[in-house]
């Protein structure tokens, strides 16, 4: 089993739609291993998106990413990490194909709904800069067999 991060920007709580993306990935079949809501500080903006410092959408990106609050989960499947970024589809939403959350709740890219960890290391960094220990609750799947 494999575990992912995956943000719901503000727009996605402005909008209504976090019930919907996370039906997405229920029906799929990941298992939701973590789940809140929370207001993003500057600190943690800047440390999650810090690969990103200097670039010309960075300020932007901070801006959008404290204008109001998010939701956190966790989700875990074998493969977790591609299989988000599949359903999540391509970064820039030109390249997001119908289908991909992306591809059909996002116009902008700067603005594009939702993030999904990349990588083993990026989930691993990602989830402990967002979640305590505790604040993951691993639960038997007795549906497993029907995914
Ligand atoms: P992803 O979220 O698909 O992993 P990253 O990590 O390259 O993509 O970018 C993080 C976030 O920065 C994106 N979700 C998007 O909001 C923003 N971003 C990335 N590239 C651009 C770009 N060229 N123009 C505007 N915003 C961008």
């Amino acid at each position: 089993m494999e575990r992912t991060f995956v943000m719901l920007k503000p727009g996605v709580i402005q909008r209504r739609i976090a019930g919907e993306l996370l039906s997405r990935f229920e029906r799929k079949g990941l298992k939701i291993t973590a789940l809140k809501m929370l207001r993003i500080d500057k600190p943690l903006a800047e440390t999650h998106y810090q690969e990103h410092r200097g670039k010309d959408f960075y300020q932007e990106l901070i801006g959008y990413i404290l204008s109001g609050p998010v939701a956190a989960l966790v989700l875990e499947a074998e493969g977790a990490i591609a299989l988000v970024r599949r359903l999540t589809g391509a970064t820039n939403v030109k390249d997001a194909l119908p289908g991909t959350i992306r591809g059909d709740y996002a116009a902008s890219t700067t603005f594009n709904v939702i993030h999904a960890s990349d990588s083993p290391e990026n989930a691993a960094r990602e989830i402990a800069l967002f979640f305590k220990p505790e604040e993951l609750t691993p639960w038997e799947d007795g549906n497993a067999q029907w995914y």
